[in-house]
This record gives structure tokens, C-alpha cells and sequence, in this order.
């Protein structure tokens, strides 16, 4: 039997590998070129909480008095100037024995808001935390090489970038009555940080805040983006709904 090469033209085999050498992105040997800057995308737990219907242990809503009532993080994403971002950099499986002395810290500021394991990018579904690194951590390079890098830096710059105190000290702090100026918001994170953030809204709650870097994590203006924001915007108290989690509701 004559062998495959021997069946393909010359000229259809270097397109085939040419193919196989341009990956999805449109990059040689599937590479995805170095990002631009960071974005510190943080979560506010009385928005997304409120969105909860059922209970499970890995969700940090169902932790009663002991829910989060500061912006926990959602993920250090690094970003392209265009608006879109790398993703899946390289296959890198997320070990949670690198991070264990970081579990703590992880748990109170970087818990899942949500019931359900995340995707991940070749090992089907995980944690949140193995979903951000694997998506967004391992596109990190060359600031950022491996998964305790990723998850120590990121807690670094929230802890440096403390958004939450920011807004309680300019007088914005959780209600479930009062609306608040987005304008006001945003000016209050300017003032501090010297940089614009982007505002992420659900309906009019401030869902998500993010802050952005350079890659030496000097503060920088987001992109500016249409806001899903209203003028006016609410930042929720978290309410326990009497949600701290009976077995039998765990999902
Ligand atoms: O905004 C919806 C989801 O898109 C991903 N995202 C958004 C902005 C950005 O700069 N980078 C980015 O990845 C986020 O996906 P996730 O990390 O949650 O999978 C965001 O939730």
C-alpha cells in the first residue's frame, strides 16, 4: 500500500503544514502573542449573591455571616489594546498542592461566587482558581511564568488596590436603598489610583470593577468601553436570605 505522503501533491503538503503551523489565533506555531496589560477584575459579592437560588459549599454567598462583603477577586487577566485577550495560553494543568500554602488568602479574597465548576482548558471542568489560570494565567508570560506567580501577584495588587475602602471612605458603601452617581464612583477610584477603571453593572448593580496595569503593575486606564452601567448605580448589601446552606439544599 503507497504511504500517504506519496499520495499528496508537494504543494497540497506544505499548505498542510502550513495550516498545522498557523494556530487558531492566527499566530506561528499556535502562539499567542504577548499581551498588552493586565486587568484586575474584582467581583461584588452583594450584586452576585443576590442571584443565587441554591446552595452548595463551594459557593462563598452560602457562607451566612461569613460571606464576603468586599470585593473578592474574579480574575488578573492579562489584555490586548483591541479589546480581545489571550486565552488557553499553553497547557499548564492546575495544581492546587502549588498554591496550598495560599488557600486561606484564596478562599476569603478569591472564592467562587457560584455553584458548579468552572471549564477549564484541557481538563474539562475545575475550580474557579484552576479555570482562571489555566484561561488567563498561563497567557501571563513574561511577567508571569507559573501558577504560584499567578495567584501570589494577584493577590499582591488587590491588597495594594483596595477598592472597597476606596468607596467606603468617598461615602459609597453597601445599600440596599441608596443609588450612587457612576460618575461619582468612578472619580472616587481616579483619585486614588490615578487611573479609570471599567465598571460592569447588572441591571443598575455594580456587578464587577476592574482596574488595569501596566506589566509592572503601575496603575493605567482601562479601555474605555460602552458601560453596561446607568448614571445611577446601586451597590447591594449582602442579604443571607437565610442561605446559609442546609444539606439538604446543597446542590
Ligand atoms: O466579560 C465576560 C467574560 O469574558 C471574559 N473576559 C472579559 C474581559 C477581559 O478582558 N478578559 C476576559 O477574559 C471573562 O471570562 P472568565 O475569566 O470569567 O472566563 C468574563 O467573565
Amino acid at each position: 500500500m503507497a504511504s500517504l505522503s506519496a499520495q499528496i501533491p508537494p504543494c497540497l503538503a506544505l499548505m498542510m503544514a502550513a495550516c498545522l503551523m498557523i494556530g487558531i489565533n492566527g499566530s506561528i506555531d499556535g502562539a499567542q502573542r504577548e499581551f498588552d496589560y493586565f486587568a484586575l477584575s474584582l467581583q461584588w459579592p452583594g450584586t452576585i449573591c443576590h442571584k443565587t437560588r441554591h446552595c452548595c459549599s463551594s459557593n462563598a454567598c452560602c457562607r451566612g455571616s461569613n460571606s464576603p462583603t468586599e470585593f473578592t477577586i474574579h480574575g488578573l487577566w492579562p489584555d490586548y489594546n483591541d479589546g480581545t485577550w489571550p486565552s488557553c495560553c499553553y497547557r499548564s494543568q492546575f495544581d492546587v498542592k502549588e498554591i496550598s500554602t495560599l488557600l486561606d488568602a484564596l478562599e476569603k479574597y478569591w472564592p467562587s461566587l457560584y455553584c458548579g465548576k468552572s471549564s477549564t482548558c484541557f481538563s474539562g471542568k475545575g475550580l474557579f482558581w484552576a479555570h482562571e489560570w489555566e484561561k488567563h494565567g498561563t497567557c501571563s508570560s513574561p511577567v508571569i511564568r507559573d501558577e504560584y506567580s499567578y495567584f501570589i501577584t494577584t493577590l499582591n495588587v488587590y491588597f495594594k488596590y483596595n477598592v472597597t475602602k476606596i468607596l467606603n471612605e468617598a461615602g459609597y458603601v453597601p445599600s440596599n436603598s441608596e443609588r450612587y452617581p457612576l460618575g461619582g464612583i468612578v472619580s472616587a477610584i481616579e483619585n486614588s489610583f490615578r487611573a479609570t477603571p471599567e465598571v460592569i453593572c447588572s441591571k443598575e448593580a455594580v456587578e464587577e470593577i476592574r482596574l488595569c496595569f501596566f506589566k509592572d503593575f503601575k496603575p493605567r486606564n482601562c479601555l474605555a468601553s460602552k458601560t453596561s452601567c446607568p448614571k445611577y448605580v446601586s451597590l447591594p448589601a449582602y442579604v443571607s436570605m437565610g442561605r446559609e446552606a442546609s444539606e439538604s439544599e446543597m446542590a
